[in-house]
């Protein structure tokens, strides 16, 4: 039996991956080079330190441990400078609806992000009520896929992994919930095909129980 939804934030709620990668890339450019809008998806779903690892690597550049932290400070305070405005016409299509239409058939809902901005932002989206508990990169900070953030949005929601399904973007996202037992499902045409149990564009066409009908269907 099915008992929660846990959904990620970034590429299923909103699309705030756009100012990580503005942010992420004015300090690339500082640093002298710069990445792709593709390498930026292997950052989807990654923490912030993992990300700026990631992307010194690409830049082929080694700094000390203060200097990195730095770093990741000064993007993440252009980084909330980008999400500043950010308002309910940020949503996702179809994502208010979907949280609506869950709370509605009785089915709990978490967020489960590795943001350590997650809770402002879904309070500027004016969803914050629309769930029943909220997980973000403070309370989890084991980086997807590590199954925390998962397993503590279940936890709060007293359901036990099977009993979820997870909402995910990112294959980091994808195999955290796996990691932890859960059932998928793929958002968008970023992911490679058949790694979640069920896969859509958006949740702009879904309801609970076709998500759910769906993904029995998996296992
Ligand atoms: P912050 P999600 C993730 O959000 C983003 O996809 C990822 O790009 C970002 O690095 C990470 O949050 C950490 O964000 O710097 O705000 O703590 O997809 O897990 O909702
Ligand atoms: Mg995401």
């Amino acid at each position: 039996e099915i008992k929660a939804f846990i959904f990620d934030l970034d590429g299923v709620i909103t699309d705030t991956a756009k100012y990580h990668y503005k942010a992420w890339r004015r300090l690339a450019n500082e640093l002298g080079f710069d990445f792709s809008e593709e390498e930026n998806e292997q950052l989807k779903g990654v923490g912030r330190m993992e990300s700026l690892e990631k992307i010194l690597h690409w830049g082929g550049i080694t700094l000390p441990d203060e200097e990195k932290k730095r770093l990741a400070e000064q993007k993440n305070l252009w980084y909330l400078e980008y999400i500043q405005d950010i308002s309910p016409n940020d949503l996702l299509p179809g994502a208010r609806e979907f949280l609506l239409a869950t709370r509605d058939a009785g089915i709990k809902s978490a967020l489960g992000s590795a943001s350590k901005n997650a809770i402002p932002i879904v309070e500027k989206l004016g969803v914050l009520h629309l769930f029943d508990a909220l997980i973000d990169g403070n309370k989890a900070p084991k980086s997807k896929p590590d199954p925390q953030v998962f397993l503590l949005g279940a936890e709060a929601l007293n359901a036990k992994p099977e009993e979820c399904i997870v909402f995910e973007d990112s294959l980091a996202g994808i195999q955290a919930a796996k990691n932890g037992g859960m059932h998928t499902v793929g958002i968008g045409y970023m992911l490679p095909p058949d790694v979640a149990d069920f896969h859509a564009g958006s949740l702009e066409f879904l309801t609970p129980s076709i998500v759910i009908t769906e993904v029995l269907k998996h296992t």
